[in-house]
């Protein structure tokens, strides 16, 4: 059994925290693999939510109450944080492990991922990405569809390695960093925490924390 398969069994539903387009991808690969969505939550109550083939239940619920959220709706449920935006899902994030709630992790199947890999919870890893050998996803990291993470790298909490960008051998991603669509990282790069890679970026070298990079690096 791969990693994927691990990941992808034992299902009893996840509760997606948001409603947008990252949530419908998400829904979509969770359908792929067999699996069920018990409920979209969302501010809005529109969204993602009301796609034909991926009706899960809808439960507009503000996920700023996050006493209404783990009392009435999660219950003990795993979920997913379903939000793009890196600000976002930190702070849910964070606010949802202080209440001692379990995250679910979703592989799609059409990923590849090396069954030395390691992929932590909260993990999203969208279809076609392949995440390598002795590569490590560390909690709620994307990465997302196309995306390739070569041997040895490293993936910190909370980062997002976009559609198509492709990491070298041994490249490390700090915390709550966006690698932008399409972007390239050469072997053996550090990026910090909390920087940002533009799209289609090529880096050539180390990244200090908070800092961001575009064009040529
Ligand atoms: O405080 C908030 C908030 N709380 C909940 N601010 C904003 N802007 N949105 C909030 N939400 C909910 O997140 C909104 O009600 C909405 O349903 C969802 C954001 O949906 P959207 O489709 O705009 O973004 P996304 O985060 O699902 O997806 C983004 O990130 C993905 C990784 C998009 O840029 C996608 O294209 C991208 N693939």
């Amino acid at each position: 059994m791969t990693p994927s398969d691990a990941l992808n069994q034992c299902d009893t539903g996840i509760s997606l925290l948001g409603g947008g387009g990252h949530a419908l991808v998400v829904a979509d690969s969770l359908l792929s693999a067999g699996r069920s969505v018990a409920g979209f939550f969302d501010d809005a109550d529109d969204a993602a939510i009301g796609t034909p083939g991926l009706s899960g239940q809808c439960v507009p619920s503000k996920l700023g109450d996050l006493e209404s959220l783990t009392a009435r709706s999660l219950a003990g449920k795993p979920w997913l944080v379903c939000l793009g935006d890196l600000k976002l899902r930190r702070g849910l994030i964070d606010r949802l492990y202080a209440a001692e709630e379990d995250a679910a992790s979703v592989v799609h199947p059409n990923a590849i991922v090396s069954e030395q890999a390691v992929i932590a919870g909260g993990v999203f890893v969208g279809p076609g990405a392949v995440i390598n050998a002795r590569a490590r996803v560390l909690d709620h990291a994307i990465i997302n569809s196309g995306a390739i993470v070569e041997h040895d790298c490293l993936i910190a909490e909370n980062a997002h390695i976009a559609p198509g960008a492709v990491l070298g051998g041994n490249v490390k991603v700090g915390n709550d960093t966006l690698v932008g669509l399409g972007s390239r990282v050469l072997p053996g790069v550090s990026i910090g925490r909390g920087c940002t890679v533009g799209a289609g970026t090529v880096v050539l070298k180390d990244l200090p924390d908070g800092a961001t990079a575009v064009g040529v690096w």
